[in-house]
């Protein structure tokens, strides 16, 4: 007897199937198209655990499925190697990013070659290749050219240890995400993506997607829009001696409780502190009080459970135009600069940091809106939900969102307010001083600036900067010049002095102006981490197309993604700036989907055995090819879609890599045997002919709705009755090979050839289930009176006895033989028969 050798088989498959090209893609096809996408990884120098592979075998048993089905499916992998992780590993060990990056892929692309996957490889893509992110920098010049990428002097998130700026999403309470460090508020020039232009289309079309309710509503987290509005606050100073009026204005979401301002918070940020005209009497203990929040993070600063502090700023007041009663003012930093207007009405009676910040200083806490009597008694001051309004004058009486519309009609009418919507969400920070990422396409030309400097001064605003207090003109490379590749250096560390170690290469630093052929200067920074990865999936579609980013005709056919399979990690800014740029080539023409990601399906995590994640610290990370090389890879497949509901995180069992191991060998033995049984229909089969449809049935469906682990074990009960039936026709069991192939694609493709098919079961079809197979299991009985069969009848196969006995009793055919005579007796046996006796 032939023994079941995963290793053996498993690459005589991977080769028959790489020789035979079965998973190349053709470009079109009369065929429906599918398009499934995986989160590519970036390579780090530990190679995959078994963790990673999970999302790819589930795509991989869902693009079989869908070949079979007779799509013409987009399967494919890549690279998103620029940014920190490559960059910081490459410092570590000392090996120059382009090097790692290369030993990486190759690495990674070994271990996930052993798994058997459908990945169509003439498709593979690298962010870091200098033919990709030509285009990476193509779209960062159309969206230069549309204005929505520009130069700004801002605040920004700096670490000191990787030396670089970060985007507010790169923080983890305040601390560098990668290195841990705290982070510092820097000033520096930076290029910025305008993303708050899409906030709104982020938002609304939300609504095309069908996406998990969890993820969206994460990416309406993060865009955060606020409805509101903004009030204008008169300024009294002590010592008005301008004749002009000064107003503050404050952004609020909840106007209805305006009546219980007692007081108004500034940012310490906030430019009216700038204004010479002000008369601020503690002037000194104000500049202390400023000084020492500039270290502090966002977090830090609003968090409810640290303790806010501020200072009054003396001899100042502000009028409340609802009131016109005049209101101290305090700069406080649990007030932040880039948010709404940088200053808000405090409302202690009904907001929890107005109301510790009032204790704290003694102010006065009036209440005005008054909840359901219940809940408000339940609940200490503050009350901060809806309610009715008391106090505010002629609103007194109105429900909060009543008030809210009167309210803003008012200010309208009064000029002092409008309304007003803020987005938590910011521009896109842009620039990295870093080395290993894409170069901008940008140079900037003193002489151009010379030249042009007396021309369309309005035009120019948005097209110079000053660099080491001189103008230059902003020249954006021309498309034919692209790329502009990263020079090859020995050094890449960064410098410390804020600026790319790429500045530290003079001869690439000064270039020539492409427009007036002067000396000129690039752009030294590079691009974040993120930025390959907002338009990946467009080129696998046409990765080697030379002259555009992506054919038209292809994107036409292959987009959107049917399907996006990733984890939930980083996903949602990867999402968001993603959906960001894809809004923005639909806009120019690029793509004819106003959405990338039709559907997407989250990975729960695998856990270690002992519970905790996989990872060098903890010395329990699980590499995949022990497993392949032990147990093989469809054993490995089978496991990881087997070990429970495909979104939640599971911790690794070797045991359960055991069990799916012997089940696999159970069909081995299957099929041995089935070579020598003859085909044969009998009543013995029609059973187990139903349960083969209703396993069609079942896996199907479980297979398109992630639920891999209930159709593995309806495969499982199959097998069980095949086994058990000694004898069953061989389509039967062609049929099982069929939807077992997903999982385990290189023991089912060597039954298949015992079978005598010549080519491979995924060119075969998906089985489909006839209908009337589906139904629930029926008995047929005999009705007998007085042990002479009178009536047939079908019933459900669980039926109770009594229920049987009214049916029989009521048919018109046994009523006619009782004749109104009582039965004495009813015999009855499940399934077969009733007997009634008179
Ligand atoms: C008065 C008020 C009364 C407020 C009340 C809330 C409750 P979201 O939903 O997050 O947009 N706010 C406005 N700008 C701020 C800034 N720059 N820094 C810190 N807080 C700021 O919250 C909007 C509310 O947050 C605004 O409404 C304002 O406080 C505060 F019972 O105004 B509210
Ligand atoms: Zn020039």
């Amino acid at each position: 007897m032939v023994k079941y050798n995963p290793q053996k088989i498993e690459k005589k498959w991977q080769r028959f199937w790489e020789i035979n090209k079965i998973y190349q893609t053709k470009s079109f096809s009369k065929k429906p198209k599918f398009y499934v996408l995986d989160m590519f990884p970036y390579p780090s120098g530990a190679g995959l655990h078994v963790g990673h592979p999970k999302g790819y075998i589930a795509t991989d048993v869902i693009a079989r499925m869908k070949m079979m089905q007779g799509y013409n499916v987009l399967h494919p992998m890549g690279w998103d190697a620029f940014g920190l992780p490559a960059e910081n590993y490459a410092l570590k060990n000392k090996i120059h990013p382009r090097v790692a990056v290369e030993r990486n892929i190759k690495k990674f692309k070994k271990q996930i070659k052993k798994i058997g996957f459908t990945y169509d490889w003439s498709h593979e893509i690298n962010t870091t290749d200098p033919d990709y992110y030509k285009w990476t920098q193509w779209i960062f010049l159309q969206m230069y050219k549309k204005g929505l990428a520009y130069l700004s002097e801002e605040p920004v998130n700096w670490c000191p240890k990787c030396q670089t700026v970060l985007a507010n999403e790169d923080l983890e309470q305040g601390h560098c995400e990668r290195c841990g460090a705290l982070v510092e508020r820097r000033r520096m020039k930076q290029w910025v993506l305008k993303m708050t232009a899409y906030a709104e289309r982020l938002l609304k079309d939300l609504k095309l997607l069908d996406w998990e309710e969890s993820i969206i509503e994460q990416q309406k987290n993060w865009i955060g829009r606020s409805e509101g509005a903004i009030i204008k606050f008169q300024i009294l100073n002590s010592k008005p001696q301008t004749n002009s009026e000064q107003y503050l204005e404050i952004f609020t979401t909840r106007l209805d409780t305006i009546f219980g301002c007692t007081y108004v918070v500034i940012a310490p940020e906030h430019q009216i502190l700038k204004d010479s005209d002000l008369v601020i009497k503690n002037q000194i203990e104000v500049k202390k009080y400023i000084e020492k929040t500039k270290h502090k993070s966002d977090l830090e600063r609003t968090d409810l459970a640290k303790e806010k502090t501020g200072v009054e700023l003396k001899g100042l007041k502000a009028i409340n135009p609802f009131t016109d009663t005049a209101v101290p003012v305090f700069v406080a930093d649990y007030v932040l600069p880039y948010y709404g207007t940088g200053a808000i009405m405090a409302v202690p009676a009904h907001d929890e940091r107005d109301f510790e910040f009032a204790q704290k200083y003694n102010l006065p806490i009036k209440q005005v809106i008054k909840g359901n009597k219940k809940l408000e008694s339940k609940i200490k001051i503050p009350f901060t939900e809806d309610g009715i309004l008391i106090n505010s004058g002629q609103f007194s009486g109105l429900t909060s969102q009543e008030a809210r519309k009167r309210m803003i009609d008012y200010a309208q009418r009064h000029r002092f307010g409008r309304k007003a919507v803020f987005y938590k969400m910011h521009d896109w920070v842009f620039s990295r001083q870093r080395y290993w990422g894409e170069p901008f396409p940008i140079v900037y030309c003193r002489n151009c600036w010379e030249k042009y400097k007396y021309k369309n001064k309005l035009e120019l605003n948005r097209d110079y900067t000053f660099i080491d207090g001189e103008e230059y003109m902003i020249i954006p490379v021309p498309e034919k010049d692209l790329p502009v590749e990263l020079p090859k250096v020995k050094h890449y560390e960064p410098t410390g002095t804020g600026e790319s170690p790429l500045a530290n290469i003079k001869n690439w630093v000064w270039t020539k102006c492409p427009k007036c052929g002067a000396k000129a200067k690039r752009e030294t920074n590079t691009m974040p981490q993120w930025a390959g990865s907002c338009w990946y999936y467009l080129r696998y579609i046409d990765p080697q197309n030379n002259k555009k980013l992506i054919a038209k005709s292809k994107e036409k056919y292959w987009m959107p993604v049917d399907l996006y399979v990733g984890g939930a990690e980083h996903a949602t800014r990867h999402l968001l700036y993603a959906r960001f740029w894809h809004k923005f080539l639909y806009d120019i023409g690029v793509v004819s989907t106003k959405e990338p990601f039709k559907r997407l399906q989250h990975v729960g995590l695998i856990l270690a055995e002992d519970g905790r994640k996989m990872s060098k610290r903890w010395g329990n990370v699980i590499n995949p090819d022990d497993v392949v090389k032990e147990y093989g890879a469809d054993a490995l497949r089978l496991y990881e879609m087997f070990m429970g509901p495909f979104d939640q995180s599971v911790a690794w069992q070797t045991n359960g890599l055991i069990g799916m191991r012997r089940f696999l060998e159970r069909v081995w033995k299957l099929g041995l045997e089935v070579k020598i049984q003859k085909p044969k229909r009998d009543i013995q089969n029609r059973k187990l002919e139903k349960l083969v449809h209703q396993t069609i049935e079942k896996v199907t469906q479980d297979i398109n709705g992630f639920k891999f682990n209930t159709a593995i074990s309806a495969l499982m009960i199959l097998a069980n009755e095949l086994e058990k039936s000694k004898q069953f026709p061989k389509d039967f069991f062609e049929i099982f090979l069929k939807l077992l192939s997903p999982f385990a694609p290189h023991l089912t493709e060597e039954l298949w050839s015992w079978l005598g098919h010549s080519r491979s079961i995924f060119q075969s079809d998906w089985p489909q289930a006839k209908k009337f197979l589906l139904k629930e299991d029926v008995a047929f009985l005999v009705i007998q009176v007085n042990g002479r069969v009178r009536d047939r009848i079908e019933v459900p196969s669980g039926i109770s006895e009594k229920e049987v006995q009214k049916l029989a009793l009521a048919r018109p055919k046994i009523q006619k033989w009782l004749a109104g005579k009582e039965a004495k007796k009813i015999i009855y046996i499940p399934n077969k028969l009733i007997n009634i006796v008179i």
